[in-house]
């Protein structure tokens, strides 16, 4: 794929972002034939815009890394991308359902690593041992694409959904809770809507830090200590609408909300 097509389809979906706008999936016209590496450079020329805009990445996350998640939207791989710092909603703010397209949540658990990992070959034992926090989070994905309609290039070049971030802040250290038996309900207006499991994601979460960093390593990256790491939704999303309050509670792990207005 040549340079322009790179910062053409990267524009593509960056103002769709910016403006609030549904675009159709690129590949349904734009270039049916974008392949998952294509998507990975689009999506690093898309990030490379929002840091010349002044945006900071804040940490990664990973995506369709659960059973629900990959059912709901057809996709069957893990998949990642970044949270910029206009992203992250503070815990127990609101926030405004003008500002999105069309948002959805996904109750996550983060991770933050007390060193650097590089892979290939990184396991969920070595992320465990690595890991200095864990904490509840939502994430908030807000696809730019018509109805979450898309492809696995499809989201991978729309910087998988990332829209929005709440990390809570009732912190853990790994080896004090059982992650993968940790329970997760999310509810709104006190109605759970969905729950399931830290197991639900990859077996356990830790595993997809693990997937991270060996994803990362092919092209030579590492996941970095002190930032927060997303390791994707425990259960399907669920759309948001005005007037919503957002309650995801984890067992042993505290719970998160905000509101929206
Ligand atoms: C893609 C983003 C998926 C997750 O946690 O699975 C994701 C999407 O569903 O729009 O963030
Ligand atoms: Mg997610």
């Amino acid at each position: 794929m040549d340079k322009d097509r790179v910062k053409a389809l990267a524009d593509y979906v960056h103002n769709a972002e910016k403006e609030k706008r549904e675009i159709r999936k690129i590949t349904a016209e734009l270039y049916p034939e974008l392949t998952i590496e294509e998507a990975y450079v689009v999506q690093e020329e898309l990030v490379r815009q929002k840091l010349e805009a002044g945006y900071n990445i804040v940490g990664p996350k990973m995506g369709i890394t659960s059973e629900a998640k990959m059912k709901q939207m057809n996709v069957d791989n893990p998949i990642y991308g970044y949270v910029f710092d206009n992203m992250v909603v503070e815990e127990g703010d609101a926030i405004s359902i003008s500002d999105y397209i069309h948002p959805k949540i996904e109750p996550e658990i983060g991770f933050i690593l007390g060193r650097d990992l590089e892979g290939p070959g990184v396991t969920t034992l070595d992320v465990l041992r690595a890991t200095e926090y864990v904490f509840p989070a939502i994430e908030i994905i807000d696809s730019r694409y018509e109805n979450f309609n898309f492809t696995l290039p499809d989201v991978v070049a729309d910087n998988t959904s990332a829209a929005g971030a709440v990390f809570g802040t009732y912190l853990r250290k790994p080896e004090e809770l059982e992650l993968d038996v940790v329970g997760v309900t999310l509810s709104l207006n006190g109605e759970i809507q969905s729950l399931g499991a830290g197991a639900a994601v990859l077996g356990h979460p830790a595993k997809s830090v693990a997937s991270l960093a060996n994803m990362l390593s092919e092209k030579g990256e590492k996941v970095e200590a002190g930032k927060p790491i997303l390791t994707g939704g425990v259960t399907a999303a669920v759309k948001l609408t005005a007037g919503d309050f957002v309650n995801v509670k984890y067992g042993g792990l505290g719970n998160v909300s905000f509101f929206v207005k």
